[in-house]
């Protein structure tokens, strides 16, 4: 207990009680951080805003990460709320229907920048930002999977925005290490969200998943969440530009 007591923190990401980001809200609250939320839009507000309250949260902000704007307000208002803040957490992703169905080589230029705007690009203003008010240190967690390393079928433009975001990770260990500012991310396996709620045949993810894993199952937000907890407290102080895969072990097993 206690490993996040006196910490603070913004989690990008939370749709509803299914998101990765939540089961990751719930872990760092078990553990004393501090949280602010940020949401899409009016209606998703409608359901972070009852889940963050529920966690004792006041700061609860409207983020499209598509504007810099956006993003720089937020922090401002960290900085106006608390002065500093220790952790960021980064669990957004969007591609357009369309190319996650359609083969590869349809993608269009506009749902390539799409992809990769919201789900790679999104992370550099973040911790550009977020920077400025790690003043003693800090830890940024995103959220990848392993399309970003393997193609795998139909996750397309997705893949390539992950394996973007994983780069990026790298070269923003590098840039902020001399800061003690660490980034990294976690791989998740396949998990129900609203997010793949939008993706044919994820039933069959989730059973190769079942029968091909190590550990023969699923994994949940909540395991997945215990490692963005680990990643962002002083126990990984030693750990940067990491990518850590909770998926069951399948990508050992997965050819
Ligand atoms: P989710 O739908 O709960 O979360 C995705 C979030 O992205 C939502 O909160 C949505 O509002 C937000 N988002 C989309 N466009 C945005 C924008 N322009 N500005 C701000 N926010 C925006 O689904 P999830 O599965 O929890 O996804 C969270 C992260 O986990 C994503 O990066 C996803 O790629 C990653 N991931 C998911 C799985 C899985 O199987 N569910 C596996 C590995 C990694
Ligand atoms: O990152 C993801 C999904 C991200 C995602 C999902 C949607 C659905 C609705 C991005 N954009 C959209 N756009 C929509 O309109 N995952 C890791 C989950 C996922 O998605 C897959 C997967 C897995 C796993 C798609 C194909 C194959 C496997």
């Amino acid at each position: 207990m206690g490993l996040m007591s006196g910490k603070r923190g913004v989690i990008f990401g939370v749709a509803n009680d299914k998101s990765i980001a939540w089961g990751t809200a719930q872990k760092l609250h078990e553990h004393g951080a501090e949280l602010a939320f940020t949401y899409l839009n009016e209606a998703l507000e409608k359901r972070v805003r009852p889940l963050a309250e529920s966690l004792g949260s006041e700061i609860i902000l409207p983020c499209d990460v598509t504007s810099d704007e956006q993003i720089e307000a937020v922090f401002a208002e960290l900085e106006k709320r608390w002065g500093k803040i220790d952790f960021v957490v980064h669990s957004v992703a969007f591609a357009n229907r369309d190319d996650l169905k359609n083969p590869f080589s349809q993608t269009s230029r506009d749902g390539f920048r799409l992809a990769m705007d919201i789900s790679a690009y999104s992370l550099i203003p973040m911790v550009r930002y977020a920077a400025p008010l790690m003043s003693e240190g800090g830890s940024v967690v995103t959220m990848t999977y392993l399309g970003a390393v393997r193609a795998v079928p139909q996750y397309n433009v997705m893949g390539v925005a992950k394996a973007a975001l994983e780069s990026s990770v790298r070269y923003l260990a590098a840039e902020f290490g001399e800061k003690n500012i660490r980034v990294n991310a976690v791989s998740a396996g396949p998990i129900k969200t609203l997010a793949a709620s939008g993706i044919g045949d994820f039933k069959k993810k989730l059973h190769v998943m079942e029968e091909r894993s190590p550990l023969k199952r699923t994994v949940t937000q909540e395991e997945v969440g215990n490692s963005a907890l680990y990643l962002l407290s002083d126990l990984a102080s030693g750990v940067t530009g990491e990518v850590h895969y909770v998926d069951g072990g399948f990508s050992i097993v997965a050819g």
